[in-house]
């Protein structure tokens, strides 16, 4: 297997592209392929101030280095859930992403501690509302305000996550399991920021399967937490993760056709039907984030 653009060793095969690359120019692909999917989805401009979520673990690191290498003001969040649960996995999560901020003097990283802030982890959370089997539905709001009121305190316009392929296959493949129409309408690279106080919301690595964002941070030699949150164990996404795995070794590039082609068939009226206005905002009395419900949002009727 040699390299297509100098003959060199491969490092990966990517058969749904016909793509083998070696360790000088895999890297190189990664950046720039990047840089295509922000143009073609209209992520973000040169002027926006993007805010990466990171996790310490491979893809949102690798996110925030590409987005770095192709010269956004990209500055990080790191969000401290408490989790520790498997040994610290909060604890050493935090460290790894500080490692990394520190190789890339030209950034930010804003911490938040949830327990600190708010008196509880997400363990001693989910154990008072009786969730212990599904914490990972009140990491997700808890996750979603604390990245849109950060961006708007410290005046970021664009929220970035490092989802991938594998992961937003898995979320359309349940999506489309449900039919939940509402989430099949909002589901793609970019959710625009409709309304006052709200950040636009991207994912540029949307198009690259997880082993490629794997060999990006180890040919870059990013130091990344390996585990996964022990709350993943189990986790419906997973075994919908090993479903798809297995239809892409029997067919490779299944996930990307599978994503890229709902992609085109919503762009080409398919759910337009459904295309609703969205319920109007009001601002939550307690937090003052943008909020559809009648009283406090979904994030402050956790601690009250
Ligand atoms: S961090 Fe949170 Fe994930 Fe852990 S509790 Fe679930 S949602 S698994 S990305
Ligand atoms: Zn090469
Ligand atoms: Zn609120």
């Amino acid at each position: 297997m040699r390299c297509r653009t100098c003959g060199a060793p491969a490092i990966i095969n990517m058969r749904h592209h016909k793509l083998s690359l070696c360790a000088a120019h895999f890297p190189d692909w990664v950046v720039k392929h990047t840089a295509k999917a922000i143009r073609k989805y209209r992520m973000f401009k040169p002027e926006d101030r993007i805010l990466v979520a990171v996790s310490g673990g491979k893809d949102s690191l690798a996110l925030w280095d590409v987005l770095l290498a192709l010269g956004y003001h990209a500055d990080g969040l790191y969000i401290d859930l408490g989790i520790d649960v498997g040994g610290g996995y909060s604890t050493r999560s935090r460290e790894t992403t500080i490692t990394f901020q520190e190789s890339q003097p030209r950034t930010k990283l804003h911490i938040i501690s949830i327990p600190n802030v708010y008196g509880e982890s997400l363990a001693a959370l989910a154990k008072r509302k009786r969730r212990t089997d599904r914490p990972c539905s009140l990491c997700g709001v808890i996750k979603r305000h604390e990245m849109n009121r950060i961006a708007m305190a410290e005046g970021y316009n664009v929220l970035a996550t490092g989802h991938n392929l594998d992961d937003e296959a898995a979320i359309l493949f349940a999506n489309v399991l449900h039919w939940q129409i509402g989430y099949l309408r909002r589901q793609g690279p970019v959710l625009p920021a409709d309304g006052e106080g709200l950040a636009r919301k991207v994912k540029p690595f949307c198009r690259f399967y997880e082993r490629e964002t794997a060999a990006y941070v180890l040919v870059k030699g990013i130091d990344y937490i390996y585990e996964e949150c022990p709350f993943a164990v189990g986790a419906t996404s997973i075994r919908h993760k090993e479903t798809l795995t297995r239809m892409e070794h029997a067919s490779p590039g299944t996930k990307l056709q599978f994503y890229v082609n709902f992609l085109r068939a919503k762009k080409e009226g398919l759910l337009s039907s459904h295309d609703r206005a969205r319920p109007d905002l009001r601002m939550c009395p307690q937090c003052g984030q943008p909020t559809t419900a009648e009283t406090l949002c979904r994030f402050c009727r956790l601690w009250n």
